[in-house]
């Protein structure tokens, strides 16, 4: 592939691809902006430059485009076909056309919306071809085209990945199949996908077992598909390091859906998988809302026990429905859940190779090519917002606050001697009668609490 260097930052503001009726990329433009016929469109709080907790907006926050839900899905759903219509999926088209046009346009939004960052899987990109081979090639000649719009804009790519699940050859499994054959057909497909991600220097690689799981325990021997399934990970440790790819390898856990019950459960089923297979230093989780919410859990939830865990990595942001039991990718628009999700992230760290993945689609009604550039807009923004209401939380210090001195009894002589594990159960029986212990309950003043969090919105 060609060495040539980004030449700029951020998206530049070249010629678009006629798409969209925006043509000039949109500007932070603050809290009081209003719409105008000349600037239908502007920012009122994603300010990439702007310092939030000493890293600049852009950089805390991370923001990627998937390939999926915006130029692959139709808008179809069970019931019903393509609504979106998108010229590259006229029928009779030349596939390998039909892809490049989509790149075009896809960078075009990139471009529009000043996105960093993109992520992809390889069947989103170049058509299927007739042998595995030819397939691998499609992907290649599209990750060649990639790698110059990505040199002349300056996008980069947050992580690639492999569809695994929509082939008909995956129906029972990709890595957890009964037949090895189609093992080896999958890892001879993450092979080329990790090989190209490390090539575009893509930050990480994500592993969402899509149909790793099952649909009837009477045709499925779990403890064979679990250990197939951690050699199959461990295979792809083994191959990142082989090619020095320094990104993050991330699974992304999800309950169920499409199978009934799928193997990355949640962030705790992931944590114990890695351990059984020795990878909890390698892998790492992309958590998504949506899943969270399935999995019965907060996003925040998921977000924290990552990091406790030590195994915190991206995230998918988009958003589910309360009242429907499936993936409904819906783009964020709750600035309570989403301003929670990032003060956790933040009080953690922040992100170091992930970002924050609008792996979001549109409604099938919205079939304008431009829902698609107002719909990431808003959801930037709405993010936007969310961080510098997180920064408050932060800065202010309250919460953190509370929390140690809830706490602080463990960092006393009682609490380290317990936990340095210099106390026996003998030992903490005889303390309790010689000095007469008898705990005081506290409130956990959760009314109290909650009061704060929103008087910083
Ligand atoms: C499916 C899902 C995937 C992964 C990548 O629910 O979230 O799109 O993000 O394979
Ligand atoms: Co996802």
């Amino acid at each position: 592939m060609a060495k040539s260097k980004p030449k700029r930052k951020t998206a530049s503001p070249a010629a678009g691809s006629g798409y969209f009726t925006l043509q000039e990329p949109l500007r932070f433009a603050g809290p009081r902006f209003k719409p105008s016929a000349q600037r239908p469109l502007g920012y009122r709080w994603y300010e990439p430059d702007r310092l939030v907790l000493g890293r600049r907006m852009e950089d805390q926050l991370r923001f990627a485009v998937c390939y999926w839900h915006s130029f692959v899905w139709p808008g179809s759903d069970p019931f019903g076909g393509d609504t979106f219509q998108r010229p590259w999926h006229a029928a009779g088209g030349d596939p390998m056309a039909q892809a490049r046009q989509k790149a075009e346009v896809a960078f075009d939004l990139f471009r529009l919306l000043r996105a960093p960052y993109f992520t992809f899987h390889d069947r989103d990109i170049a058509p299927e071809g007739a042998t595995l081979r030819e397939s691998n090639l499609n992907v290649r000649r599209i990750g060649e085209l990639f790698e110059k719009k990505m040199a002349a804009t300056g996008v980069k790519l947050l992580w690639g990945t492999a569809n695994l699940f929509s082939n008909r050859r995956y129906m029972a499994g990709a890595a957890t199949n009964p037949d090895p054959e189609v093992f080896a057909y999958a890892a001879a497909q993450v092979k080329n996908v990790l090989e190209l991600t490390h090539e575009l220097k893509g930050e990480n690689y994500v592993l969402w077992g899509g149909r790793e799981g099952y649909e009837t325990l009477l045709n499925t021997d779990l403890k064979r598909e679990l250990a197939q399934l951690g050699r199959f990970m461990n295979l792809v440790v083994e191959h990142k390091h082989k090619l020095g790819f320094k990104g993050t390898i991330l699974i992304e856990p999800k309950p169920a859906e499409p199978t009934k019950h799928q193997y990355d459960y949640d962030v705790a089923t992931v944590f114990g998988f890695l351990k059984a297979h020795g990878l909890e230093k390698e892998i790492k989780v992309n958590i998504e809302a949506n899943h969270a919410l399935l999995a019965g859990h907060t996003f925040e939830h998921e977000i924290s026990l990552a990091q406790a865990l030590g195994i915190f990595g991206s995230i998918d942001m988009n958003r589910g429905d309360e009242l429907l039991g499936w993936d409904t990718d819906q783009f964020p628009n709750n600035l309570p859940q989403v301003a929670l999700a990032l003060f956790h992230i933040l009080q953690g760290g922040g992100f170091t190779t992930g970002g924050l993945n609008f792996d979001a689609k549109l409604r099938r009604q919205s079939i304008d090519p431009d829902d698609l550039v107002i719909a990431h807009a808003e959801a930037m923004d709405l993010c936007a917002h969310a961080l510098l209401i997180a920064e408050k939380m932060i800065a202010d210090g309250a919460l953190a606050q509370q929390l140690r001195q809830r706490y602080s009894g463990w960092d006393g002589k009682l609490g380290r001697g317990i936990l340095g594990g210099k106390r026996s159960l003998a030992d903490l029986a005889a303390l309790v009668d010689k000095e007469s212990i008898e705990p005081r309950p506290r409130s956990g003043r959760q009314e109290a609490l909650e009061a704060l969090v929103n008087s910083y919105f």
